[in-house]
Parts: structure tokens; C-alpha cells; sequence
């Protein structure tokens, strides 16, 4: 119960239906608020289904909440009716082209998208430790997406049941690493370049995976870099994100175009390595992968491994967002439902 003793369920009923109305600004917008209210399948009917789980002594004051709502909802959607209406009446008619004393129909102001919110995080972090901000093409050739990385004919990934096949040169981009190659053909040395965006796999979408998704590519050429400056950085990286110190730890781990590599873990934001809901009492979180450039990947675009050497890091940015958030889904971030939206 609520302090004014509605029922929490009608109250965040009546809420998301003001939400809703604020919003329509058309005769069909209201239609298919009034469906979905107060129609035969609608909320009202729906909010009555519930009676069976109250207590016998309070059914008769529940059932009188829920028609004093469907009475308020039927007074305000008519009243929003024919405010649309008089704008929309012309001057043939009697009535008034527009009723100046009507309140206004409220604009409501969109925002970004959650994962557009946390690129912009991720550039402005960058930008202010003086990387370059870099693009790739989400069309990519199997050479900068595979070959130059190290990938070989036989790799798995490779495979069309893995990957999005434009024609048997090119592909949808499946990671972000494509860039390094193309930052490294055009680019003059050193390097130190981040790029984000879409990458595609054939992965069926459960909670963790989909066949869209974001990441972010990290990539730094010099004569004299080595593991503590990409623990440094991803150090800065996470603590931007979270706003909260976070410490890297790497774990060896496997990428045909880094050596070594590592799968890295941050501590965990939220209960500061203790062990949290959020990190499964692990009091860590994995999120991706780095490594020091492999010397041949140097070599595939003509630099010298004797004299420059680097290191690069992947990461998913829908992984990095629901960790932020603590969305355990990532389908969330792509079904369009517009209460999940609003709340960033
Ligand atoms: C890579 O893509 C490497 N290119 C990362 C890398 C870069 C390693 C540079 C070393 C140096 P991996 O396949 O693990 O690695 O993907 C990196 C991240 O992308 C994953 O940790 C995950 O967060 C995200 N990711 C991968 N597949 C999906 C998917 N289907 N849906 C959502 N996120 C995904």
C-alpha cells in the first residue's frame, strides 16, 4: 500500500498511463491508449484479475481503487481528445482553429540510447589521455578482418556458420581489430588510436550474446611500450566508466594476433573486490581481451617488430554497459521498449 492507501500496483498504473498520455499527440495515439487501458484486454481489466489475490476484507475497497482509476482514465482521455481535436478543426468549422486557453500538448525531450551514452563516456575518456579517435568499415575483406590478424584459412571463426558472408571476400566486420590493421597501413608511427562500433556474428541472442553489437579497440605502436602502460590505461578506462578506482588483473589467454594475451578481469565496482551480487562473489569481472601485438601482425603491415612494438585490448560495450547498469540481459538494450529506455 501506498501513504495514500492506493494499492502500489494501481499507482504505477496510473503513473505509466500519465507517462503515456503526456506523450500522444495524435486521434490514433489516443485510440490505442484507450485499447490499451481501458479495452477488453486492456490494463483496468487486467488490474481487476488481481482481486483474487487480496484479502476478502479489502476486495470491495481494491475494486473501488481501480474504478475510481478507470473513471479518471476515461475523463483525461476524453479531455486529451478534444484538445487534438481543436487543433485539428479548420477554419470552415465554427469551432476555433485553436483554442488559445487550452494548455500546451508537453514535448517530451528523447534522449540517447544507454550504449551511445557510454561510447561518448569511453571518447571522452580517451580523448583526455590523447588518443585518436579512429573509424573502420563494418564492410570489411577477410584480409584486414582475418589474414593480417593472424586468423588462418582453418580458424573456426572463419566459418559462415560463424560469420556474415557479403561474398567470399568480404564480410561483416566480427571485430573491431580490423581497425588495427587499417590504423597501421595509413597511420605514421607511434600510434595510439581507440575506435568503436558495430561488429556481427552469427551468434544466436541469448542473455549475453547478440548478432549486432559494440565494441571498443584500443591500439598503441611504440618503441618502448609494454604491459604496465595497457594495465595503466585500462586502469583509467574502467575507473572513468564506474567512477570508482578499479585495479586490472590479466589472465593468460589466447588471440592469434597478440602475444602474449590475456583475457582481463577489473575488480569489482560495486563492492570493491569483496564479493557482490553484480560479480557473482567473484569480486571480479572479465571483460575482454588484450595483448601485446604479435610480431608478425607487425610484419603482415610492414612494421618492423625489431624497432616498434604494441599493445591492443577488444572489449563488448554492451557487456561494459550492463555491468554499469546491472542489466542482466543484453536483448534489453535492442527490444525498443520505451519504459526500459527511459530509465538512463
Ligand atoms: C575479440 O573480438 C578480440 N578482437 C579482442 C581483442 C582485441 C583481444 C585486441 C586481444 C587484443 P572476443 O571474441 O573475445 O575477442 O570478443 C571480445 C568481446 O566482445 C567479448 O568479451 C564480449 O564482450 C564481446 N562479444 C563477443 N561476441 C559478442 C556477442 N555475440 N554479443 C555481445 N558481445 C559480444
Amino acid at each position: 500500500m501506498s501513504e495514500e492507501g492506493k494499492p502500489k500496483i494501481i499507482e504505477e498504473c496510473k503513473a505509466k498511463f500519465e507517462k503515456r498520455i503526456q506523450k500522444a499527440t495524435t486521434a490514433e495515439d489516443i485510440e490505442k491508449l484507450r485499447i490499451k487501458y481501458l479495452g477488453r484486454k486492456g490494463e483496468i481489466r487486467s488490474l481487476f484479475g488481481h482481486i483474487q489475490e487480496i484479502p476478502p476484507e479489502k476486495r470491495g475497497e481494491f475494486g473501488s481503487h481501480i474504478n475510481e482509476l478507470k473513471t479518471y482514465m476515461e475523463q483525461k482521455i476524453q479531455s486529451v481528445s478534444d484538445q487534438l481535436e481543436n487543433f485539428s478543426l479548420d477554419a470552415t468549422t465554427e469551432k476555433p482553429y485553436c483554442d488559445l486557453t487550452l494548455p500546451g500538448v508537453p514535448f517530451v525531450m528523447g534522449h540517447q540510447h544507454p550504449i551511445s551514452q557510454i561510447i561518448d563516456d569511453l571518447l571522452d575518456i580517451f580523448r583526455s589521455m590523447n588518443f585518436d579517435v579512429v573509424s573502420g568499415y563494418e564492410i570489411e575483406d577477410t584480409f584486414h578482418n582475418f589474414d593480417a590478424l593472424n586468423i588462418h584459412q582453418w580458424h573456426p571463426s572463419r566459418n559462415p556458420q560463424d560469420t556474415f558472408y557479403v561474398d567470399p571476400e568480404h564480410i561483416l566486420r566480427t571485430q573491431t581489430s580490423a581497425v588495427q590493421i587499417r590504423a597501421m597501413e595509413n597511420g605514421t608511427l607511434p600510434l595510439r588510436i581507440v575506435s568503436m562500433g558495430r561488429c556481427y556474428r552469427r551468434d544466436a541472442s541469448d542473455a549475453t550474446h547478440y548478432p549486432v553489437f559494440h565494441q571498443i579497440e584500443g591500439l598503441v605502436i611504440d618503441k618502448n611500450v609494454n604491459f604496465c602502460d595497457l594495465s595503466g590505461i585500462l586502469t583509467e578506462m574502467m575507473t572513468g566508466v564506474f567512477g570508482t578506482r578499479v585495479e586490472v588483473r590479466f589472465l593468460p589467454s589466447y588471440f592469434p594476433f597478440v602475444e602474449p594475451g590475456a583475457e582481463t578481469f577489473i575488480s569489482c565496482p560495486f563492492c570493491g573486490g569483496k564479493g557482490c551480487n553484480v560479480c557473482g562473489k567473484a569480486g571480479e569481472i572479465e571483460l575482454g581481451g588484450s595483448g601485446m601485438v604479435h610480431p608478425q601482425v607487425l610484419r603482415n603491415v610492414n612494421i618492423d617488430p625489431s624497432i616498434y612494438r604494441g599493445f591492443a585490448f577488444g572489449w563488448g560495450i554492451e557487456r561494459i554497459a550492463m555491468m554499469k547498469y546491472q542489466i542482466d540481459d543484453i536483448r534489453l538494450f535492442y527490444d525498443n521498449n520505451i519504459d526500459f529506455l527511459e530509465q538512463f
